[in-house]
């Protein structure tokens, strides 16, 4: 097995997941970090035994030159760093929101692709192992056709805390989080023809919009709703689980709280619990995101080792990241709109 020398960027609330999950990957280390913040720095590579660390990021790949890196900054670094990479023909993962604009993500797609460089987003919700039981409930054929689907998150809890960032942008939760639900939409239910987005803001500490509503045509020829709030106050609190109803002509699938999966078919139901392990570096509610980080890392070792396309590379999310842009588009104008348009 090649061992592979990665190097990451953005020491800040999420890369120390991203930091544990390497660390649990046979064969990969991560041999040097950045961070423009000093002290950021320091604190991740005291806690991860990294000695090579630098502010500047072209500095740290031009001296490593890691087989690939991590960027785990937020948006409005991700096409400079990006093509940085591509510039020196180094593979590259990069967090989401891929970009801030689609103009910025195909511009990234086609640096790699013309530099022969692989290109992942971590879009990591498709990789949740309840979210993986329902998408093999759903290819069993079990259900028969489906007929309607839905991706709900719905919550209150504050993740304002450890993302502060969340409350200062003109958007929020459709480019921070309904992107994993559009994400797991199409997973499930494939790509989209037309979509209807409705937002709106209920708490008034925030800048964006904490509430959408989204109505999915799928080429598959059913709807699907997507639908996903901050402002959810619940008897129990859910945070981070996303909730999945599926209707199929031959039953029916649902991924309630607590991650309990009910598949109701022909010769009746079945419940299984298919709650993600506690990884031994995981905490709770996070240990279900922290697990999908584990394995959509694993995957991207395994596919730059074979030399294969990433479930979720970056010519992959251009397609999600459409679907951000459309829903923007379509609840500013009160309209509906192809996603291929946008
Ligand atoms: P953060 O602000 O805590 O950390 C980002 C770090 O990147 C900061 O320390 C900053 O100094 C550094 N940085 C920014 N630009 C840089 C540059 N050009 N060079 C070097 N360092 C730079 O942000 P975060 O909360 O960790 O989020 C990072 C990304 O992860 C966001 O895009 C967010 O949406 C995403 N995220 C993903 C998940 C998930 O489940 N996939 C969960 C949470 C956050
Ligand atoms: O940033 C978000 C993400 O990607 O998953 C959950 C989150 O941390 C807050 O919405």
């Amino acid at each position: 097995m090649r061992e592979l020398r990665g190097a990451l960027i953005g020491c800040g609330f999420f890369a120390r997941n991203q930091m544990h999950a390497w660390a649990g990957i046979p064969g990969v280390s991560i041999v040097a970090l950045c961070d423009r913040d000093a002290a950021r720095l320091d604190d991740m590579g005291e806690s991860f035994a990294v000695a090579a660390r630098f502010t500047d990021a072209a500095a740290m790949l031009r001296e490593v030159r890691p087989d690939f890196v991590d960027i785990a900054t937020t948006a409005p670094s991700h096409r400079a760093l990006v093509e940085l990479a591509a510039s020196l023909a180094i593979p590259a993962i990069c967090q989401k929101p891929f970009a801030p604009t689609m103009d910025d993500a195909r511009a990234m797609v086609e640096a790699c692709e013309r530099a022969g460089v692989p290109l992942m987003v971590h879009e990591n919700f498709r990789w949740q192992s309840p979210i993986r039981a329902v998408r093999r409930c759903l290819a069993s054929g079990e259900i028969g056709a489906p007929f309607f689907g839905r991706v709900s998150f719905r919550s209150a809890y504050d993740v304002y805390a450890g993302q502060p960032y969340l409350a200062e942008g003109e958007r929020f939760i459709v480019e921070d989080l309904g992107i994993h639900a559009l994400d797991i939409a199409r997973f499930l239910f494939g790509d989209v023809t037309r979509i209807t987005a409705r937002t709106r803001r209920v708490n008034p500490r925030i800048r964006g919009e904490d509430v959408a509503t989204m109505l999915l045509d799928h080429e598959a020829g059913f709807a699907s709703v997507v639908d996903c709030s901050y402002a959810t106050r619940l008897e129990t609190e859910r945070f981070p689980q996303t909730l999945i109803e599926i209707d199929g002509s031959e039953g029916t699938i649902r991924l309630d709280e607590g991650y309990r999966l009910t598949v109701t078919g022909p010769d009746g139901t079945r419940h299984e619990d298919v709650s993600p392990p506690l990884l031994p570096w995981a905490s709770r509610p996070w240990h279900n995101i922290q697990e999908s980080v584990a394995l959509i890392q694993a995957h991207w070792a395994q596919a730059l080792r074979a030399g294969t396309e990433p479930d979720t590379s970056g010519r992959d999310n251009l397609k999600t990241l459409a679907l951000v842009e459309a829903a923007y588009l379509s609840a500013a104008a009160g309209s509906s709109l192809d996603p291929r348009e946008v």
